[in-house]
């Protein structure tokens, strides 16, 4: 009898360690500044993928026959380009079969190289550097506008909705924000505006003081701003302090987040922001409103731009995988390229160069400290 009840366990144990064997894993990475000034972007594009991952596997996913399970890989590139190229490498080493990220056009751009050289598939929900897609690399996707869209909306809103004559120009000499701030200052000088002045910082600067003082001294109608919110945030604040208070202050997607309102800590300035980003607001997302109701009840008071992106980054790999039958990167790239994907976000296509075809753009304002679209 004791025999018996041995051997029926050991069955049992032998027939769970096959099921077990016969789950495969397949690895997604995601990388994003998870530490350092910038990481609340990065924990809410993190949370995103990690979003997807676990609904996928508690549906159960099959690719070519075979029960998967998927695990996220998750990596921190501080929004430096050396960090980045570094863990992209880890993950091209880890054999992940896709990656999401990364969040900064400044460490997107170089991995980008990596990623193409170890045959790895890489989406973007945040980096807008057009030059990203430049070289052609058949492993670069991304599923949101670039700043040639973002800057001409906002230099078009300037000039042609608002009727600014004048701006002064700040950028903080990242891919991202140089990028953008000179896609501004082109239109807007083609629609009319006159540059009064242009100014530089960095992504760690948080005294802007003295250019603020410089650009006061021209009395421009309106500042642009290409950078981050941990800059732009201080940056409101001093435009108070010292009186620039009817002055516009407008911007990419890099300030277009929750978290401005708490950096910018009361100041009216906030009031005068007008960013855009590169998708539709969450009520125009095909699945925005429910999505974010979802995203709100695992992670409270996290959000900020980029989740439903990094969400539907993550979906969008897994599909191509299950019509390719295959999470093999030569096998399932030829299919990310043909995807038709019905995203959170939008219906997600691409262009041959990797870029997603028709993306919105949307314009925001902050009214009584929270983001309001603007169309
Ligand atoms: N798109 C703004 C933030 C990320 C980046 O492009 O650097």
């Amino acid at each position: 009898m004791q025999l018996k009840l041995k051997m029926t366990v050991a069955a049992a144990i032998a027939a769970v360690a096959g099921v077990a064997a016969a789950q495969e894993v397949v690895k997604i990475g995601h990388v994003a500044p998870v530490s350092g000034a910038q990481a609340h972007y990065g924990k809410d594009n993190e949370n995103g993928a990690r979003m997807a991952i676990e609904e996928l596997n508690a549906q159960g996913v099959t690719i070519g026959g075979k029960k998967v399970k998927l695990e996220l890989v998750a990596e921190d590139d501080a929004a430096d380009p050396k960090q980045g190229t570094a863990a992209a490498q880890k993950l091209c080493d880890a054999k992940v079969a896709g990656v999401v990220g990364h969040l900064n056009s400044g460490t997107t751009i170089p991995a980008s190289k990596v990623y193409n050289d170890c045959g790895i598939p890489h989406v973007t929900g945040a980096a807008t550097n057009p030059n990203l897609t430049r070289p052609g690399y058949k492993t670069t996707f991304r599923i949101i506008a670039n700043d040639n869209a973002l800057g001409a909306g906002l230099a078009a809103y300037a000039a042609e909705t608002l009727k600014l004559k004048t701006v002064a120009i700040v950028d903080d000499r990242t891919a991202y924000g140089q990028g953008v701030a000179n896609v501004f200052k082109r239109v807007a000088a083609e629609k009319g505006m006159k540059v009064v002045d242009e100014q530089f910082t960095t992504d760690k600067a948080t005294d802007f003081m003295a250019i603020l003082t410089a650009i006061k001294a021209k009395n421009p109608d309106a500042i642009f701003f290409g950078g981050m919110d941990p800059q732009a945030g201080p940056m409101l604040r001093q435009m108070e302090q010292l009186g620039l208070a009817n002055t516009k202050y407008f911007g990419g997607d890099g300030v277009c987040t929750t978290e401005i309102a708490k950096l910018a800590a009361g100041a009216k300035t906030l009031a005068n922001v007008i960013c855009a980003e590169g998708g539709a607001s969450l009520a125009k997302m095909p699945g925005g409103t429910a999505w974010k109701a979802k995203y709100d009840a695992k992670y409270p008071n996290q959000f900020q731009v980029y989740s439903p992106y990094t969400y539907d980054a993550t979906m969008l790999l897994v599909d191509a995988m299950k019509r390719a039958g295959s999470w093999d990167p030569k096998v399932y790239i030829p299919e990310l390229l043909k995807s038709n994907y019905k995203g959170v976000t939008a219906n997600i296509a691409f262009e041959p160069n990797g870029e997603m075809k028709n993306p919105a753009i949307t314009l925001y304002t902050y009214k009584e400290g929270k983001k309001t679209p603007l169309n």
